[in-house]
């Protein structure tokens, strides 16, 4: 029987305001722009509304290194000391640090290439981000919910010790931590576009953790890892599941590789509690992605998850065309909830003036080749199911 779940969602409405520069693709207004939709459509209504809370240090260092932390929440961006300086406020401790300012960015990867800047308030931002997912693990630990969500959350690149694309900390990572104090076994999901290395590389020699990620591949795309045989290492041996794929997968073959997938991995590892990172990334007409989902295709997969009826913890990612973003996490909050979220974009809502075709929530998809063939989705799909038979023996 079919019982309605109770599902928690998290958000803060100071997340939207922090910006990674005017250039920069990443832009957490997204989030925002999400809840407005959440908030337009009436889905909220069916949601455990929670304010996010900003993680600890503490929290923090149980994955990242402590100096690197430190560098974090102590960072203040080159124009900002500029502006204290130039108004006769002479801080010690800033000018100290910024002696040896540049080598200490390049050891923690930030503003290397401008992937990962430093801008004001990052460490806020980062911390938003982390304890939304932190809280959201600690609500399925209790039973009080089924479901737990935090858009904000998703940030799968950042190493122990250096942010690395887009990313400066790993909520996911502190997420399943948390998890694993109580339970024995977590899956792990990732359909962003990008491959999920930071936490593949955080649970790499565990098989407490099985970490499954689809991801465009080739080409120097970013990050380069997540070949099909990158399969984890000592006891985590074949507990690392990747799937790397061409540009151009649609709909059909994506939703059908992901149930083939997905239903054999929960068939051999039966985990605990499955946390689905849901980057929008993966969308048709994303800045960087190459795939071509539609918001619906996305969805499925999320609804396929569901139907397995384990706790999961929903967390956001990329995503860069961020009207589509918007509608995607809104439309996949009303999947969560069982709600359909009907007609035009509200027109009282206050981000309404940059959604385009505003009479919609679904946007159409590109006239592009699938370059996947059928027969390198079925080699895939064989390769991944010979590794997970190894993990059933
Ligand atoms: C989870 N792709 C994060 C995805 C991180 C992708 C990359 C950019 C990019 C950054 C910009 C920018 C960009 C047009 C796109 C090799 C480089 C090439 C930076 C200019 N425009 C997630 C990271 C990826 C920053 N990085 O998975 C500021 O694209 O490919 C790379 C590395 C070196 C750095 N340069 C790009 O979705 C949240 N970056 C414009 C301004
Ligand atoms: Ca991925
Ligand atoms: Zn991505």
């Amino acid at each position: 029987m079919e019982t309605k779940k109770k599902v928690a969602y998290f958000y803060n409405n100071e997340i939207g305001n922090y910006n990674y520069g005017k250039l920069h693709l990443m832009n957490p207004k997204r989030i925002s722009m999400t809840h407005s939709l959440i908030v337009g459509y009436g889905v909220y209504k069916d949601l455990d509304v929670y304010t996010t809370r900003e993680a600890t240090k503490e929290e923090i260092m149980q994955f990242h290194d402590q100096d690197y932390v430190e560098y974090l929440s102590n960072y203040v961006s080159s124009s900002k000391i500029d502006f204290l300086k130039k108004n006769g406020c002479s801080i010690p401790l800033i000018d100290e640090d910024a002696k040896n300012d540049s080598d200490k960015k390049k050891q923690y990867g930030i503003d290397v290439q401008a992937d990962c800047p430093g801008f004001d308030g990052l460490y806020t931002f980062s911390q938003l981000s982390t304890g939304g997912s932190i809280d959201a693990a600690h609500l399925i630990i209790n039973n009080a919910a089924d479901i737990a969500i935090n858009w904000g959350g998703g940030l799968h690149h950042a190493k122990k010790g250096e942010a690395y694309g887009f990313c400066y900390v790993n909520d996911i990572v502190i997420c399943i931590l948390e998890l694993l104090k109580v339970f024995p076994r977590v899956l792990y999901i990732d359909i962003d576009v990008h491959h999920g290395d930071g936490v593949e590389e955080a649970f790499y020699t565990t098989n407490r953790v099985m970490t499954v990620s689809f991801h465009e591949f080739g080409e120097d795309f970013f990050p380069g890892t997540g070949g099909l045989n990158s399969n984890g290492e000592g006891l985590g041996k074949n507990y690392a599941v990747n799937v790397p794929l061409r540009p151009g997968m649609d709909d059909e073959s994506y939703v059908q590789l992901f149930k083939n997938v997905m239903n054999k991995v929960m068939e051999v590892y039966r985990p605990d509690v499955v946390v689905f990172q849901t980057g929008a990334d993966s969308l048709a007409n994303d800045k960087i992605g190459h795939f071509n989902l539609s918001i619906k295709g996305h969805g499925q997969c999320l609804t396929y998850m569901m139907g397995f009826n384990v706790p999961l913890v929903v967390l956001g990612g990329g995503g860069y065309t961020i009207q589509n973003v918007s509608r995607c996490w809104a439309f996949e909050t009303g999947l969560l909830v069982k709600k359909s979220l009907n007609g035009p974009i509200p027109v009282d809502d206050p981000f309404f003036h940059l959604y385009e075709k505003q009479n919609v929530l679904h946007v159409p998809i590109q006239q592009v080749e699938n370059k996947n063939s059928k027969e390198d989705l079925n080699k895939i799909q064989e390769e991944i199911f010979k590794q997970l038979k190894d993990v059933e023996a």
